[in-house]
């Protein structure tokens, strides 16, 4: 097995295993690889779905999701575009299933079908997001500083998130706007302008203007990783750790398969 890094903000490409093949030696090389850098991209894998169930089963207790499972094998999540989508639809910036009162820990994505071009995914280290926060706040080159809380300003604060976009029976949770991984024990920023509604007991507008100015901060591009996706890639991220984003600038169609790890309640 290979690893080299991907990117300075995290990630590594792992190269030289078959995941068809991966016992438990080789999953907990993964998960301690994945605390350490937060994202791995396995690239040349070819797992059919309830090979990739399987595989997901190995992490922990997998979760459905409100929209797309496969029929046959629950735990999967058909992610299917026709394309046609450039110039006309957008991304946005997320922690899968936030809204969940146990969010999962970990996100697996494998690419089976690519668009010739676009269709990458971008990624934003949020461990970084809040141990800059302050150096931030201070920088009077960035916009958004004047809102920008402090880390002690964030302390105890709390948000609200929202999954009723996947319809009127999903549930919302309270989080806090700074969780503590429960591995690793380092803090991250957990706010997120797909699914994030308003900070709790806070004024509508001056939530509305933290919260910007923390997601503009989020993705500042020192702490993201672009994937450029081949066929075959399969990418595993840490939600307690990452954003990401679909870059929706593709017409052509393009399918991935999703497996989600369940986690435990953000603290
Ligand atoms: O399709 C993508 O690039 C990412 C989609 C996504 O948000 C996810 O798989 O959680
Ligand atoms: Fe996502």
């Amino acid at each position: 097995m290979k690893v080299e890094p991907v990117s300075p903000a995290m990630g590594v490409r792992i190269t030289g295993i078959d995941l068809h093949e991966a016992g438990d030696g080789l999953v907990s090389d993964l998960r301690s690889l994945l605390l350490d850098h937060h994202l791995l991209v396995i690239a040349g894998q070819a797992l059919h779905r309830p090979e990739f169930q399987e595989f997901g089963f190995k992490w922990g207790e997998l979760m459905t999701h409100p929209s797309g499972m496969d029929r046959d094998n629950p735990y999967v999540q058909l992610l299917a575009y026709e394309g046609r989508m450039r110039g006309k639809v957008f991304g946005a910036w997320h922690s899968d299933m936030s809204w969940h009162p146990t969010p999962p820990q970990i996100t697996m994505l494998h690419a089976r079908t690519l668009p010739p071009s676009g269709g990458d995914t971008g990624y934003a280290n949020q461990h970084l997001a809040w141990e800059s926060l302050d150096r931030a706040a201070g920088d009077k080159r960035r916009t958004s500083r004047r809102e920008l809380p402090t880390s002690e300003e964030l302390e105890g604060l709390r948000a609200n998130h929202t999954g009723k976009g996947f319809g009127p029976d999903v549930p919302d949770s309270v989080h806090p706007l700074v969780r503590t991984h429960d591995e690793t024990r380092r803090l991250a920023l957990y706010a997120n302008p797909e699914f994030t509604t308003h900070i709790v007991d806070m004024a509508q507008t001056d939530g509305k203007l933290m919260l910007w100015a923390l997601w503009t901060h989020a993705i500042t591009l020192e702490f993201t990783y672009r994937h450029a996706w081949s066929t075959g890639d399969l990418v595993i991220w840490d939600n307690r750790s990452v954003m990401h984003t679909a870059i929706l600038d593709y017409d052509a169609p393009r399918a991935m398969t999703r497996v989600v790890v369940k986690g435990d309640v953000p603290v």
